[in-house]
């Protein structure tokens, strides 16, 4: 069984080629990305056994992104295929260094995740169960699944990472803050960006976020400082500086590279800080290729990156 658990949408994910937009592409290159089967192919790439599931359309779409996270060593033995609705999709564009996504996945498969479908036994037997504030936002039975399986976990001892994962383009603010907050104070490790914290809480500064954050009983795990990540565990407040990057080409995904690389620490036996150590690793490998997931590291690649060891090509 999975010492990872996560679910919640994939979608087929197109790039219009054009730098001029969407509107002019006539090409869009074909992918696939979903916060968390990004996250349980970069715990499975770094050695651990990861499960994903959700549901997708019995589609073209749904079909490659089954074998694709499969593929990758990831449990999909509980994703479901509903010939029903179709798989989701999200189509971006990267004009003048911003990326804009517009998302096709009102009645997708996996916004009709139902909390009765989920394997209660799936997630009791895992060793951290992760969830999405986006899982949390398709619909109101997928927030249903969100809460039901923090609610399995919880009372099996499983411990649960949650990242809000706030996209504004599925809810609003005032939405999401009701939900996005009361999910934290049932998680463990809490693993939102500062930018987030900074619209959820409604305040300006990292003091205020940091002062609000100490009364959920979480670990909280804070991306995006200046170069660094914050911890906040028990009242003291640890800044984890980032590695250098050599170029940065895509950040989309970041945030779950550093996710799989922290859940991936938390598996090894790492200390918080460690773990954050190795997500701040993996994030800043993530964001150096274009793709959501495609530069997720092995563990192979992360020594060789620890030991600075030469890369032989030839
Ligand atoms: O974190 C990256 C994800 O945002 C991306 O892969 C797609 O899950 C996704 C979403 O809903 O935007």
């Amino acid at each position: 069984t999975p010492e990872l658990v996560t679910f919640g949408e994939s979608m087929g994910l197109f790039t219009a080629q054009d730098s001029r937009g969407l509107e002019y592409a006539s090409t869009l290159h074909k992918s696939f990305g979903g916060a968390e089967s990004n996250v349980a192919i970069g715990v499975a790439r770094l050695g651990h056994q990861a499960g994903w599931f959700g549901a997708l359309g019995s589609d073209p779409i749904g079909t490659m992104i089954y074998k694709a996270i499969r593929g990758e060593g990831v449990d999909v033995s509980r994703a479901v295929i509903n010939a029903e609705t179709p798989t989701g999709l999200m189509i971006r564009e990267n004009t003048a260094g911003k990326s804009s996504v517009y998302y096709y996945r009102k009645f997708s498969a996996a916004s009709q995740m139902q909390p009765e479908q989920l394997d209660a036994a799936y997630i009791e037997n895992a060793k951290i169960l992760h969830v999405t504030g986006i899982t949390a936002a398709i619909s109101p039975s997928a927030l249903a699944c969100v809460e039901r399986a923090m609610d399995i976990a919880r009372g099996a001892g499983v411990k649960i990472s949650f990242d809000p994962n706030l996209r504004l383009k599925l809810w609003t603010l005032e939405q999401a803050r009701g939900v996005l907050l009361r999910l934290a104070e049932k998680a463990d490790y809490f693993l939102p960006g500062l930018d987030e914290l900074k619209l959820l809480y409604n305040v300006e500064e990292a003091e205020a976020v940091f002062e609000k954050l100490s009364d959920l009983n979480a670990v909280s795990v804070i991306k995006g400082g200046p170069d660094l990540t914050y911890v906040l565990e028990n009242g003291n407040l640890t800044e984890v500086p980032y590695f250098k990057v050599d170029q940065v080409l895509d950040t989309v995904g970041a945030g779950d590279g550093f996710c799989a690389g922290f859940i991936a620490g938390l598996l090894n036996g790492n200390t918080t800080v460690e773990a954050v150590r190795l997500g701040n690793l993996t994030g800043s490998m993530v964001i150096q290729a274009v793709g959501d997931w495609e530069a997720l590291p092995t563990w192979e690649q992360v020594e060789a990156k620890l030991a600075r060891k030469m890369h032989i090509e030839r």
